[in-house]
């Protein structure tokens, strides 16, 4: 990748991974070393009871504070939050959101930042359903609760983007800012509001088809509670906008 000064601040929500966080971290850094691109990687931990914050402690004397940060929090208080929380010490000019569970290959990093440059975006999302994309590891009933809550989405909002639920983007710092700012709901519908604002204040996307694989170690929390939760933000969303 050709030289330039920009910096990549990587967000790394963690509960419960400390399985998944020493892989995701080394794959992180191998990559970035390998393209030749400045990073952080920023870790907010909210007090996983399985100790991933020890884990993350000794990834940090291993590659440096340069560049693995620590931004632990008390309790389990959240995906929305964390974001907020993890980039308010972020010292690059991009940010990268992705889940620590190796759902989310590095290998398509490069790729966001190519695209990125390419078109000057505000926003790279990766996408499932268009393209090269697809999902691993899926049984049949959360395949069709993951496309049929992006259809539904898409339908009742539209907002021109393919994986409305998906949590594997790029960002300039500025801009994620300005839309966490603006938005409201909590749970899954949260990266769905993130693209409904993003298109709102008119920042631009392009999308980079990935694939993602079932989540390695852990258990999966999607349960009735999460579609129903899905289904309420979603209304409220309809309703505001
Ligand atoms: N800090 C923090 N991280 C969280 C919280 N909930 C989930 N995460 C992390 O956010 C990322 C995405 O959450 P997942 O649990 O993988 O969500 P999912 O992919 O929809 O569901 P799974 O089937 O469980 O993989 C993972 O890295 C989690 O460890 C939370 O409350 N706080
Ligand atoms: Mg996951």
């Amino acid at each position: 990748m050709a030289p330039t000064t920009n910096r990549y601040s990587v967000l790394l929500p963690t509960y419960n991974e400390r399985d998944n966080l020493p892989i995701i971290v080394w794959m992180l850094v191998k990559m970035f070393r390998e393209n030749e691109i400045d990073y952080e990687i920023i870790i907010i931990d909210d007090n996983s009871p399985d100790g991933t914050l020890e884990v993350a402690q000794r990834l940090q004397g291993l590659y440096g504070d340069d560049r693995i940060v620590l931004r632990p929090r008390a309790g389990k208080l959240g995906l929305g939050t964390a974001y907020v929380h993890g980039i308010k010490n972020a010292t690059g000019n991009f940010v990268i959101i992705m889940d620590a569970d190796m759902s989310h290959h590095p290998k398509f990093i490069p790729q966001f930042i190519r695209e990125q440059q390419r078109g000057d975006f505000d926003i790279i999302t990766g996408t499932r359903y268009r393209g090269d994309g697809g999902v691993y590891g899926w049984d049949l009933r959360r395949k069709l609760t993951s496309r049929g809550a992006n259809v539904l989405a898409d339908v009742l909002l539209n907002p021109g983007v393919s994986d409305l639920t998906g949590s594997f983007r790029l960002y300039k710092k500025h801009v994620l800012a300005n839309i966490i700012d603006a938005t409201v709901s909590k749970g899954y519908v949260f990266q769905m509001e993130m693209m409904v604002r993003a298109r709102q204040f008119n920042f631009t996307i392009s999308e980079i088809p990935i694939t993602f694989v079932d989540r390695v170690y852990g258990e999966s929390k999607l349960g009735a509670n999460e579609v129903v939760g899905y289904l309420k933000g979603l209304v409220t969303l309809v309703l505001a906008v």
